[in-house]
């Protein structure tokens, strides 16, 4: 197995130039442990070690979402005999997948790093959201991979709502790819399959029960077993995925299960919003009056598209609910600055006081405590 391989590039290796020089060696972090990691060497045919991260990596990091993550390229500095091996630097991400934490905090959480396609799950019965699925496309869309959408579970609905599913969700964003799949009949992934090749890596993202796990057991092979560490059997007989993990398929490519995500929460700034409701903004500035409230307004161009059946009305909905989301996100954005800042002055004012006292202070305030 080499570097590039695990999606290693020319970038990456000038990053690395001076850890080089240190001698610690690139790594990919393949499981987030909470306090440790599990991380993948190219050397020996890929070696798995769990290594922990320096205090220098926790506590330059400003926000939980600059920590390391599944997907994260890393400096490592192995540890000799019954000593720890310690990430000792991150590398810049390529690409990001996050979303906003649950509750009320602006807390970014990402959900996979350096990756070249998010595949999102879902079904075209209970599952099936079209609001759910442009959320998605915004995230996908900020993250700067490819977006691929899984209609599965076919063989329990007729197939003409299965097209039907597909064909509204290629209508909210026409360059995903969408395929109809069924994990139990294994029908559907050719095309999918395809995209796996060496370097290439692949982010499974939906909700839970949808098939990630099961779809993805069908790409990796027999080879591949449900392990207790990765996944909890249900008294269901059922196999939920606990935490995100990365894998690499026998054939070359990479790809990251994840534990369903319940609900998909905005983390994307206005431009994305407006990128991907390019169609929305350009009939709002076609309006009579720039102020319109695109209500019973003279000369509204958007309610005239969605009389002419040129713009759904469903499509426009989600347009304001995102708007004021983005409102809501900004304030909570805002205080939470003022809480770092406030943060960081006690820090110093501690640190000015007794240096000895501040290690204390950090571990009372560690997340992962
Ligand atoms: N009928 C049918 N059942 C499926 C299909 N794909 C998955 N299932 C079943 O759906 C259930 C959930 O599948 P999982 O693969 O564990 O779902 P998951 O998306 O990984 O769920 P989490 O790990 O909780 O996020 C299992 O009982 C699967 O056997 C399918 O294509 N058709
Ligand atoms: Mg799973
Ligand atoms: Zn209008």
């Amino acid at each position: 197995m080499t570097l590039e391989d695990l999606g290693w590039n020319a970038a990456f290796e000038s990053e690395f130039a001076p850890f080089y020089l240190k001698g610690w060696k690139p790594a990919r972090v393949i499981r987030d442990n909470r306090i440790t990691f599990g991380a993948l060497l190219a050397e020996d045919g890929g070696r798995e070690l769990e290594v922990s991260m320096s205090g220098k990596v926790y506590h330059d990091a400003e926000t939980d979402a600059e920590l390391p993550a599944v997907g994260d390229w890393v400096a490592l500095e192995l540890g000799g005999e019954g000593q720890e091996t310690v990430i000792q630097a991150r590398l810049t991400r390529q690409s990001c997948f996050s979303r906003r934490a649950a509750g009320q905090s602006a807390e970014e959480q990402v959900i996979a790093t350096n990756i070249n396609l998010v595949v999102v799950v879902t079904d075209a019965g209970q599952d099936f959201n079209p609001r759910r699925m442009e959320r998605y496309f915004s995230l996908i869309g900020r993250s700067g991979a490819k977006a691929v959408v899984l209609v599965n579970k076919s063989d329990l609905f007729p197939d003409a709502q299965n097209q039907e599913a597909a064909q509204s969700i290629r209508a909210l964003n026409p360059d995903a790819m969408v395929y109809v799949t069924s994990a139990i009949q294994k029908t559907g992934l050719a095309e999918l399959k395809d995209c796996f090749k060496p370097g290439v890596t692949v982010a499974f993202v939906g909700s839970s029960g949808v098939g990630k796990s099961a779809l993805i057991n069908l790409l990796l092979g027999d080879e591949w077993q449900w392990t207790d560490e990765v996944n909890q059997i249900t008294g269901k007989g059922r196999h939920t995925t606990t935490a995100r993990q990365l894998l690499v398929l026998p054939n070359g490519g990479m790809l990251i299960d994840n534990p369903g995500i319940r609900e998909v929460q905005m983390w994307t700034d206005e431009k994305t919003l407006r990128e991907r409701f390019a169609d929305i903004e350009k009939l709002a500035g076609q309006c009579k009056y720039h102020d319109c409230k695109h209500g019973s307004d003279d000369g509204c161009a958007i309610r005239q598209a969605m009389e002419n059946g040129v713009l759904t009305s469903g499509r426009f909905e989600g347009f304001i609910k995102l708007d004021a989301e983005i409102e809501k996100l900004r304030a909570r954005r805002r205080k939470r600055q003022i809480t770092i800042d406030r943060r960081a002055k006690r820090d110093q004012r501690i640190k000015a006081r007794n240096p000895s006292d501040r290690k204390d202070l950090k571990s009372e305030l560690d997340p992962r405590a």
